[in-house]
């Protein structure tokens, strides 16, 4: 009998990804989609016929128990959330009700209607906030700084609680930035490419950005996607950190976009004092020892090949748009 997995955030980048992942290893892949799903369901069009979407959202606990009641899934992947930091200082109730108190409506339902089921939680480096300690390891106490940091912080916990007073298979795995061409376009790197492609093509002459000088451990989304999966096989439930083990500043990858287009950043981005956020956190570095150890997993894209297939991408975008509207 084929596996069954069950996806929150099937729409979003990992999430999307994922489902592309199980369904290459023959899974049965189910999501939960919102009928008000933010981005639409473009990530997953190419595959949507082999999916199984069933409406619902982690705000409403029905919804969650009767997708589990239809799918009975093996795996459940919680990779849903109000994800964007600085939105989680404009709507700090929303961000505490999907991306925590979610969290813990998903945990709940589980244990009641298929308490068997392993879960992955997707869990942040943006909980480790302004950390003490460099690498963050699985050890590094959190110290968030973030609405959206505190949400992550308290659906881990729950995890966590769960495991001990349940023995339910709850593993987090602790991801840090992770991005790809199917990144949303509110994110600072997918923001720098598609500026880089429209002011390649003299669509715009600037880009208005907040904080250059912050420090962010990248790595893609195919990656995180990888890690998610394998912390499943994993036999035990546990915590793995998700990183490339190098981090660099977003000063530099504004940099490195632009010169892949024969461009200096210089001369197109200008600081707007309103996208810095009321509180910032300012250097993440991930150590993925564990995982490597424990799963195998490694980071298969390096940060210039990430850069370059972003701005490749956005690029072709660009002029496929500029293609259509001439011949249209
Ligand atoms: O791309 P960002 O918005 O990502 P951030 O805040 O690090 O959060 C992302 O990674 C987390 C993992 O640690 C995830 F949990 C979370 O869901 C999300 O995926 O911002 C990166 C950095 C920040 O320091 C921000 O202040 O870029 C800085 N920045 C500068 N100008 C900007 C901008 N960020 C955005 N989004 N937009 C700007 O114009």
């Amino acid at each position: 009998m084929k596996r069954r997995a069950f996806i929150t955030g099937i729409t979003g980048q990992t999430g999307s990804y994922l489902a592309e992942l199980l369904l290459a290893k023959d899974y049965e892949v189910f999501g939960l989609i919102r009928r008000t799903s933010g981005h639409g369901t473009s990530r997953i069009d190419a595959f949507k016929d082999r999916l199984y979407l069933i409406p619902g959202d982690l705000t409403d606990q029905g919804s969650i128990s009767r997708a589990l009641k239809i799918c009975h899934p093996d795996e459940i992947y919680n990779m849903a959330s109000q994800s964007h930091v600085a939105v989680s200082f404009e709507a700090p109730l929303h961000t505490a009700d999907v991306t925590g108190l979610g969290a813990l409506r998903l945990f709940e339902m589980v244990r009641q209607v298929c308490p068997k089921a392993r879960i992955y939680q997707a869990s942040s480096s943006e909980q480790f906030g302004n950390a003490r300690v460099s690498p963050q390891t699985e050890e590094t106490p959190f110290n968030p700084v973030s609405p959206y940091g505190v949400a992550k912080t308290f659906a881990h916990f729950c995890a966590k609680v769960y495991r001990q007073a349940y023995h339910s298979f709850i593993a987090c795995g602790i991801a840090f930035n992770h991005e790809s061409p199917r990144r949303g376009e509110e994110f600072v790197t997918r923001k720098i490419t598609i500026a880089v492609a429209e002011i390649k093509h003299k669509l715009r002459q600037e880009l208005e950005l907040g904080n250059l000088d912050s420090f962010r451990d990248w790595s893609h989304a195919v990656d995180v996607a990888h890690g998610a999966w394998l912390t499943l096989q994993h036999e035990t439930p546990e915590d793995f950190i998700f990183a490339s083990g190098v981090s660099h500043s977003v000063r530099e990858f504004c940099q490195a976009a632009f010169e892949k287009a024969g461009l200096n950043y210089d001369s197109y981005v200008k600081i707007n004092d309103a996208l810095m956020r009321p509180t910032e956190v300012s250097r993440l570095l991930g150590n993925s020892a564990k995982a490597k150890r424990l799963l195998g997993w490694i980071p298969t894209v390096s940060f210039d090949a990430l850069i370059q297939e972003m701005v490749e991408h956005d690029l072709a975008s660009v002029e496929h748009s500029l293609s259509s509207s001439v011949a249209g």
